[in-house]
C-alpha cells in the first residue's frame, strides 16, 4: 500500500470522538505523520480538536493492545498468554455453540459503547443471526428516552441542526457542546451573532449557559416541571401555533388540562427557578421562530423524572409550529442510498419462529423491548417502510438485569459476555453490580475487544486487539440514525495483530453457521451497503467529495402523515397507552430527592449530578495519553464555595463523596458556577497508571462516580436508562490513606 518514500494523503474521518469531522492524514511508509482537518468535508469543515492533534500518540501509544491474549489463572488476575487470532476465534467459537446448545442464544448478551465504528453495526448483524436479542449499547444512555418519546409523539427524531441565518431561537437543554460538541456550539455563536436567543437549561453555569440570554438554573430532575410550566404560559397566553394544532395534533386538550397543574409559581417552588424567568423563556421560545429545542442527554439521566421531562419537550417543539421547519427542528429520514438495515437482519430476529424470548428488560421496560418494536414499526411503515430506528428501539434499556441474568440466572441465564468497544465498569451505574456480575462463576465467557486493557476488559477470558480508525476503511452511518454518510480510506494497514472490529465478528459468524452471510472484507461489506447507489466503496472513496448529504426537505408530513398509528402528532400517544404507560406528561419527582425521600435527604442533603462531558476526554477513553492526561489530570468534584466554608476544603483538596451505594473520592474545584445544593462529580474515572490487578483494577473503586451511582430499576426512567444525575449525596473531607 503506497509507494515507498512517497508522503500521501487519506481523506477519513476521525473517530476519537463520535463527531467524525473529516481528515486528512499524511501518510509515508505506512507512518502516520500528520492529521489535519478537511476544510472541504462537510463535517466538521477543517475542524479539529486536541484529541485529534494526539491521534498519532494513539494510534502508536506503548500500552495499546497488539495481540490476542488468553487468560491463565483466575479472572482478573493479571495473567494472561499471548495466542494466535486463529486459536482464540476457534476456542470463542467453539465455547459459544456449547453455550446456545445448552441454554438457547439468549445466553448471549453483548456490551458496547458509544458509536465507534463498523463494531457498532457487525455487532448486530452477528447477533440477528445468531438469535440473541441481549445487546446491549451504552450508546443507549446517549437518549433512549428521548428518542422513543419522540417517536412516540410524532413518528421520528428531530435534528436540531442550527440554521445560522435562519434559526431565530436555540433551547440547549440538558446539554454543553461547548465540551461535547464543538462544531455545534460554534454553529451556537454564529447564530447569536445573527441575532438568535440562547436559552439555556442546566444546573450549571457552563461556558455554552455563559452565553444564553436566559439560563434556567433549575434543581436537576425537575425537567418535566419546567417543561409543563413553559407549556401552562405558552398555552395560557395562546402562543402556540394555533393552524398547526388544530390541523394536525391529537390530545391537545388533555395536555392543555393537564398543564393547568403546573402554574409557573407551583413550578419555581418545583425547580427553584424564578417565575418570571419561566415565563420569559416560554414567551421567547415561542414567539422566535424558527426555533431549535434540543435533545440533551442530561434530561434522560434523571430516572423517574425524565418521562415528563422528554415529553413535555416534544410537545413543546410541536405546538409552537417547530417540526419539520427550516431553522426548526426537522424530522429524520430514512437513509437513501443505502442498503443498511436490510443488510443487518434486524427483521429476521424480530420474526424468526424460533426466538423464544424477548430480551432480559422486556417485562419492566416493554417501550425498549422486540414487542415493543413491532408495535412502532406497525405505526411507522407507511412512512418508514425499511424499519428506520429499529436500533434503538431493540436495544436492552437496562443493564441491572444483564447483570442480574448472569448472578441469578433471572429472568432466564445469560451465561457469555461479548464486550466490544465499551467499558461497562466506568461507565455503567452501580460498578459493584457489573463486577460481581463479570467475576461470577457463573458467567462461562467473556470475551473484550479494546485498544487498551481497561477495567472491563482486565476481567475477560479473552482479550483481543482492536484496528482503530486509521487502520481501516470507514463508511459513517452512525447506527443508520442519521441521512448522511461518508466514505473514508485507511491510512495504514494495522499495527502488529491488530484487526478491526468487523474481523472480529465476521470470524465469529463463518464459525457459527453465518458462513454465507459474511463477504471477506470489510469493503465487500461496504460494497453491499452502497449497492443502491450503483458504486462501489473503492469508487465512493476516490470521489471528488466521499460524501452523501441528499437535499434538505420540509414539511414532509403534508405529504405523508407523520409516523404514528394516526398519522397526526399524538400529544398523549396512544403508542403509550398500548404499552401500558401514562400517555400524558404527568411529572413524576426523580425517586431520590429532598421531595420524594426527605428522610434519605437529611443523611444525603446534596443533589447529586455526574459524568457531564469534560475536555479532552471521552468518556473513560484518554487518561493513558500524557498529553492529554495533562490538560486534567486529576477526578473534580464541583461544589459551591458555601459547601466548601462549612467543610473547610479549599479547591485542589481531596473530598469524599458518598451515597447509600457507597464512596469515593475526588478533587474539590469551588466554583460559584454550580448551585449550593447541588455537586457534579466527574465521570468514567480510572487510572491507567495503576495496577490492574483486582480488586485494585487501575483504580476503579477510589474516583469513578459510576463506582456510587445506584441502578436500582426502580430509579430509572420508563426506558430503562440509568439515573446517572438527580440522586442524592453527602460529601466530607477525605480520609487519608
Ligand atoms: N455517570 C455517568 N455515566 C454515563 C454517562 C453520564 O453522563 N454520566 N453517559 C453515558 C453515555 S451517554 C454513554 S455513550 C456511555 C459511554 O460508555 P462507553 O462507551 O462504555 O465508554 P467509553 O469510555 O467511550 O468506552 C469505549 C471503550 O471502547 C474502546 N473503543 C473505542 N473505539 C473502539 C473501536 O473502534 N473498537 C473497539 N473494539 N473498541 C473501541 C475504548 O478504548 C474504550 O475502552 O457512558 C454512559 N455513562
Ligand atoms: N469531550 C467529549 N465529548 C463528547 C463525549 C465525551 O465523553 N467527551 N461524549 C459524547 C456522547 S456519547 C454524548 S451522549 C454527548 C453528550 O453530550 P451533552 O448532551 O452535552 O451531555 P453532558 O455534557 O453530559 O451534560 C450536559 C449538561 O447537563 C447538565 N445537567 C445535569 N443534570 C441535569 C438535569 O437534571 N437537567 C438538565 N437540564 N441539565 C442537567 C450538566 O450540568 C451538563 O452541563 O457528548 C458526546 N461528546
Ligand atoms: S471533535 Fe475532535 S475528536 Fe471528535 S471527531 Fe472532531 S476532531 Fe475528532
Ligand atoms: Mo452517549
Amino acid at each position: 500500500m503506497g509507494e515507498s518514500g512517497k508522503v500521501e494523503i487519506k481523506r477519513t474521518s476521525c473517530y476519537l470522538c463520535s463527531r467524525q469531522c473529516g481528515v486528512r492524514v499524511h501518510v509515508q511508509d505506512q507512518k502516520v505523520l500528520k492529521v489535519e482537518g478537511d476544510l472541504k468535508n462537510p463535517v466538521g469543515k477543517g475542524f479539529t480538536c486536541e484529541r485529534a492533534r494526539a491521534a498519532i500518540d494513539f494510534h502508536e501509544h506503548p500500552k495499546r493492545l497488539n495481540y490476542p491474549l488468553k487468560r491463565v489463572g483466575e479472572r482478573g488476575e493479571d495473567r494472561w498468554e499471548r495466542i494466535a487470532w486463529k486459536q482464540a476465534m476457534d476456542e470463542i467459537a467453539r465455547k459459544l455453540k456449547e453455550i446456545r446448545d445448552r441454554y438457547g442464544p439468549e445466553a448471549l448478551a453483548v456490551l458496547g459503547g458509544a458509536v465507534h465504528g463498523p463494531g457498532d453495526w457487525a455487532a448486530w448483524r452477528f447477533t440477528n443471526l445468531f438469535g440473541t436479542p441481549n445487546i446491549f449499547y451504552q450508546g443507549k444512555n446517549c437518549g433512549e428516552a428521548e428518542f422513543l418519546m419522540e417517536c412516540a409523539v410524532y413518528g421520528y427524531q428531530t435534528y436540531h441542526s442550527i440554521d445560522t441565518s435562519r434559526t431565530k431561537c436555540m433551547v440547549v437543554w440538558g446539554g454543553n457542546p461547548a465540551a461535547s460538541n464543538i462544531p455545534y456550539f460554534k454553529s451556537i455563536i454564529e447564530a447569536k451573532k445573527n441575532g438568535a436567543k440562547l436559552i439555556v437549561v442546566d444546573p450549571r453555569l457552563t461556558e455554552t449557559a455563559e452565553r444564553a440570554d436566559i439560563w434556567l438554573q433549575l434543581r436537576p430532575g425537575t425537567d418535566g416541571a419546567l417543561a409543563l410550566g413553559m407549556l401552562n404560559i405558552i398555552i395560557n397566553e395562546q402562543l402556540y401555533d394555533k393552524r398547526f394544532v388544530d390541523n394536525w395534533c391529537l390530545g391537545f386538550n388533555r395536555v392543555k388540562e393537564t398543564v393547568q397543574q403546573y402554574p409557573p409559581e407551583k413550578v419555581e417552588g418545583i425547580t427553584w427557578v424564578p417565575k418570571d424567568d419561566i415565563a420569559s423563556a416560554a414567551r421567547a421560545y415561542a414567539t422566535h421562530r424558527p426555533a431549535v429545542l434540543t435533545m440533551g442527554v442530561a434530561t434522560c439521566h434523571i430516572g423517574t423524572g425524565a418521562k415528563s421531562a422528554v415529553q413535555a419537550k416534544a410537545i413543546l417543539r410541536a405546538i409552537t409550529g417547530n417540526l419539520d421547519i427550516q431553522g426548526g427542528d426537522v424530522l429524520g429520514r430514512e437513509p437513501q442510498k443505502l442498503a443498511w438495515l436490510e443488510n443487518l437482519y434486524w427483521d429476521s430476529l424480530v420474526d424468526s419462529p424460533q426466538r423464544k424470548r424477548d430480551n432480559v428488560s422486556a417485562d419492566k421496560f416493554p417501550i425498549a423491548s422486540v414487542n415493543g418494536y413491532k408495535l412502532f414499526r406497525k405505526a411507522m411503515k407507511k412512512v418508514y417502510p425499511r424499519g428506520y430506528g429499529a436500533a434503538m428501539f431493540m436495544l436492552v434499556p437496562n443493564s441491572t438485569y444483564i447483570w442480574s441474568a448472569i448472578a441469578e440466572g433471572k429472568p432466564y441465564p445469560v451465561k457469555a459476555i461479548i464486550t466490544e468497544g465499551g467499558n461497562p465498569l466506568c461507565s455503567l451505574s452501580n460498578a459493584k453490580n457489573a463486577f460481581k456480575a463479570l467475576m461470577s462463576k457463573n458467567l462461562e465467557l467473556h470475551v473484550a475487544m479494546d485498544f487498551f486493557m481497561t477495567p472491563t476488559s482486565q476481567l475477560a477470558d479473552y482479550v483481543l486487539p482492536a484496528a482503530d480508525w486509521l487502520e481501516r476503511p470507514n463508511l459513517c452511518v452512525r447506527w443508520g440514525m442519521q441521512e448522511h454518510y461518508v466514505a473514508g480510506e485507511q491510512s495504514v494497514a494495522p499495527m502488529y495483530e491488530r484487526k478491526n472490529d468487523y474481523q472480529f465478528w465476521r470470524e465469529l459468524g463463518i464459525r457459527l453457521d453465518q458462513r454465507y452471510s459474511w463477504p471477506e472484507t470489510l469493503e465487500e461489506m461496504y460494497n453491499q451497503f452502497l449497492k443502491p447507489w450503483g458504486k462501489t466503496f473503492g469508487e465512493f472513496v476516490k470521489m471528488e467529495e466521499p460524501w452523501y448529504f441528499p437535499p434538505p426537505a420540509y414539511k414532509k408530513y403534508e405529504r405523508q402523515g407523520f409516523a404514528t398509528f394516526s398519522g397526526k402528532v399524538e400529544l398523549a400517544p396512544s403508542i403509550l397507552e398500548k404499552l401500558g404507560y401514562d400517555p400524558l406528561p404527568t411529572y413524576v419527582e426523580p425517586a431520590r430527592s429532598p421531595m420524594s425521600t426527605p428522610e434519605l435527604a437529611k443523611e444525603y442533603p446534596f443533589i447529586l449530578i455526574s459524568g457531564s462531558r469534560v475536555r479532552p476526554y471521552v468518556h473513560s477513553c484518554y487518561r493513558e495519553e500524557e498529553k492529554l492526561r495533562a490538560r486534567n489530570p486529576d477526578p473534580l468534584v464541583q461544589i459551591h464555595p458555601d459547601i466548601a466554608r462549612q467543610l473547610g476544603v479549599n479547591s485542589g483538596d481531596w473530598v469524599t463523596i458518598e451515597t447509600p451505594e457507597g464512596k469515593i473520592r475526588q478533587k474539590a474545584e469551588v466554583t460559584e458556577r454550580i448551585h449550593p445544593k447541588v455537586v457534579h462529580v466527574d465521570g468514567y474515572w480510572w487510572f491507567p497508571e495503576q495496577s490492574g490487578k483486582t480488586p485494585h483494577l487501575f483504580g476503579l473503586w477510589e474516583s469513578n462516580a459510576n463506582a456510587i451511582n445506584p441502578d436500582d430499576p426502580e430509579l430509572c426512567d420508563y426506558a430503562g436508562d440509568l439515573p446517572f444525575r438527580a440522586t442524592l449525596c453527602k460529601v466530607y473531607t477525605a480520609e487519608h490513606g
